[in-house]
């Protein structure tokens, strides 16, 4: 292959832009420009700056150790996470302000004040502490989206030890895995949880998954009741009630953490191999979760924020737990799905509460595409001033109609760019300074080094894609893998020394902005054009008829591949070749001809991991007639088998 075919194309232009209001820009908490020269010019400084809206039992006297690719922040600095999310708050003005708004999918709901919050964490702890929980040890935490998961995250966080919790729809193989691989000595669960009317038996799952662990105790939540069909081991399992009703009242005193203790293990899987345990510190992720709910999300004592993520995914870790909370907001917190009971729940929740800011997935708002817009519209969102999409590249017909439909064209996107290594956003519009592009995330956020460099590391400027890359280490970064330093070396520092790779292909446009273009491992190499997935996907949404679309590179005799795309309509629209033939037309104006699918599949469901990513690699083994391979992190395995069966017929 020439030098020149192994460039990542870069294909859309997307010219529409969006300057924020001069009234938002006003109110905004960061609202000077110069915020960025200043942080890139002493990074250090920023943070160090940063770091001290936090508070710290012990103060760091260094900023930053770095040796590659080995990072340590705020040196000899000590705190605790649960104190500067909960107990700080719960003195002075913020005493009786909600902390967190529950709702519960069946309509139920709970409201927890700071105060209230307090008492529950610090009962929390003390039981906890009884079953013989100790600073450093390991917590799996495996439970539904109710206020007990919050709660157990932020005593262990008090306590000093390390939680990992494991998403609730995980089977109890992955539980198994998960809980083996950290080595815990407690799980707590609940005897089921809610999902769309369903119960889904986690308590069930937890026994499958226990019989090989290490586990000393399990402290089950009760959410559904008998119906869960829970049975508890004698010696082993309690009920978190029974151990509350007995818990002390008094103050449970925070343990002064070290800044490079760690605060949790979270795990993500990997296309292949065993899913790898990230590790985050205690000073470094807080300072990088605090910043982003001020800078990126303008996060005031107003608002009311609702991330509809799962605390099990780190969006939930940053953006439900550890960043509002530590910032003293009010938090909306929903148990169950989108759709039920009927397809406006998320807009009645925002009505019902008020929600200023909504943070959610581009998956979500093109299943809301779908669905129509005479949802939202049956709402009153007129308290909504900001927005934010996290998790995939957002198609920018998709971003407009976010714009549209719910922000009322009134309110700022921010479009975050992060990873679970990252800690917590990295590109990102600051809404009241950068103008937005639909589909893009902008730029880095201050304090924040990327580029888009070759082969090489070369940065490739204007004209092509190529690796995304983060030159600096940052506060919130991932320490290691845990138990396993040399895959973290490997996997995110193996390709440039010292440089952070986070996977992704991306190309810069001549404002500097970044365009994801999808992960490096979906490319398309169509006769020698190198093509990332996100472009061919926008331009396949960008058709009046589309709700979502996938592309993937099936191997092909002439072209070396071809491209194939699983399209998903919208409510109503028929299905017909007259429609192929408008899709491939689409995509070679929006593109070129090189770009046109040799062949679009219709699917009413695109095969999702449980984080709600398209997984294209599933549809790579459909397209290509192999067997599929690792199906463990599909949230839904019947859309598969229906693929493969019309993939067939198709043929
Ligand atoms: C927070 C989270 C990380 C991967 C990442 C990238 C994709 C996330 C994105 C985005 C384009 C965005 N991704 N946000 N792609 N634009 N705004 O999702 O973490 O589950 O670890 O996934 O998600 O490919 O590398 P995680």
């Amino acid at each position: 292959m020439s030098v020149d075919s192994e460039k990542l194309s870069t294909l859309l232009h997307e010219t529409r832009s969006f300057s924020p209001s001069d009234e938002f820009r006003a109110q905004a908490n960061f609202n000077d420009e110069t915020i960025y020269e200043r942080a890139a010019n002493d990074p250090e400084a920023y943070w160090a700056l940063q770091a001290e809206q936090l508070t710290w039992f012990q103060p760091f006297e260094n900023v930053l150790n770095w040796e590659p690719p080995h990072a340590q922040w705020f040196v000899g600095g000590k705190l605790n996470a649960a104190y500067n999310c909960v107990d700080r708050h719960a003195v002075g003005p913020r005493k009786n302000k909600a902390a967190i708004i529950w709702e519960g999918e069946p309509g139920d709901s709970r409201v927890l004040t700071y105060d209230m919050l307090r008492r529950e964490v610090d009962k929390a702890a003390h039981a906890l502490k009884g079953l013989g929980v100790q600073k450093g040890d390991r917590v799996t935490i495996y439970l539904p989206m109710i206020p007990e998961l919050p709660i157990s995250m932020l005593a262990c966080a008090k306590i000093g030890a390390i939680h990992s919790v494991v998403f609730g729809g995980f089977s109890s193989k992955s539980l198994q895995q998960r809980l083996e691989d950290a080595d815990a000595k407690v799980l707590i669960t609940a005897d089921g949880g809610w999902r769309r009317g369903g119960v889904i038996p986690l308590k069930a799952n937890a026994d499958e998954a226990l019989s090989a662990t290490k586990v000393e105790n399990v402290v089950v939540v009760r959410r559904v009741g008998d119906s869960a069909g829970a049975t508890m081991q004698e010696g082993r399992d309690v009920y978190w009630h029974d151990l509350m009703a007995k818990a002390p009242t008094t103050p449970f005193e925070a343990e002064p953490m070290d800044s490079e203790d760690i605060l949790y293990l979270l795990y993500t899987s990997g296309t292949t191999g065993k899913p790898k345990g990230i590790v985050h510190s205690t000073g470094g992720y807080l300072t990088g979760a605090n910043t982003s709910m001020r800078s990126v999300f303008d996060i005031k004592d107003e608002d009311v924020w609702f991330c509809t993520a799962d605390i099990g995914w780190v969006t939930g870790h940053t953006y439900i737990v550890y960043g509002p909370l530590s910032a003293g907001a009010t938090v909306v917190m929903y148990e169950g799905g989108p759709d039920y009971p009927g397809r406006d729940r998320f807009w009645e929740i925002v009505e019902k509460y008020g929600v200023t800011i909504f943070y959610t997935a581009p998956t979500s708002i093109r299943t809301f595409m779908k669905w129509g817009p005479e949802h939202p519209a049956a709402h009153d969102l007129s308290t909504l001033r900001l927005l934010g999409t996290v998790g995939e590249p957002i198609n920018p017909e998709a971003w407009m109609w976010f714009h549209q439909h719910i922000g009322n064209e009134r309110c700022p996107i921010v479009d975050t760019w992060w990873q679970t290594e990252t800690g917590c956003a990295m590109i990102a519009p600051l809404p009241g300074i950068v103008p937005t592009k639909p589909g893009s995330a902008t730029r880095a956020v201050p304090g924040i080094d990327v580029d888009v460099v070759d082969e090489h590391g070369q940065s490739v400027g204007f004209e092509n894609g190529g690796y995304l890359v983060i030159k600096k280490p940052w506060p919130s970064m991932l320490r290691t893998v845990w138990g396993d330093d040399e895959r973290f070396r490997n996997t995110y520092f193996g390709k440039f020394e010292g440089i952070y790779l986070p996977g992704d292909g991306a190309h810069l446009d001549e404002d500097g902005y970044v365009w994801i273009l999808g992960r490096i491992d979906d490319v398309i190499n169509v006769s020698g054009h190198r093509i990332g997935t996100a472009e061919v996907e926008s331009a396949l949404v960008s058709h009046s008829s589309v709700a979502e679309a996938a592309v993937i590179g099936r191997s092909h005799d002439i072209k070396g591949q071809a491209i194939t795309a699983f399209v998903t309509v919208r409510e109503g629209i028929e299905t017909n070749q007259e429609l192929v033939a408008a899709l491939k037309q689409t995509v070679v104006e929006k593109i070129g001809a090189m770009a046109r699918p040799e062949e679009i599949i219709f699917t009413a469901e695109l095969p999702k991991t449980r984080s709600a990513k398209i997984m294209r690699r599933l549809l790579r083994d459909i397209a290509e007639g192999r067997v599929l391979g690792d199906t463990t992190t599909l949230a839904d395995p019947s859309v598969v088998e229906s693929l493969k069966s019309q993939y067939k017929e198709a043929d």
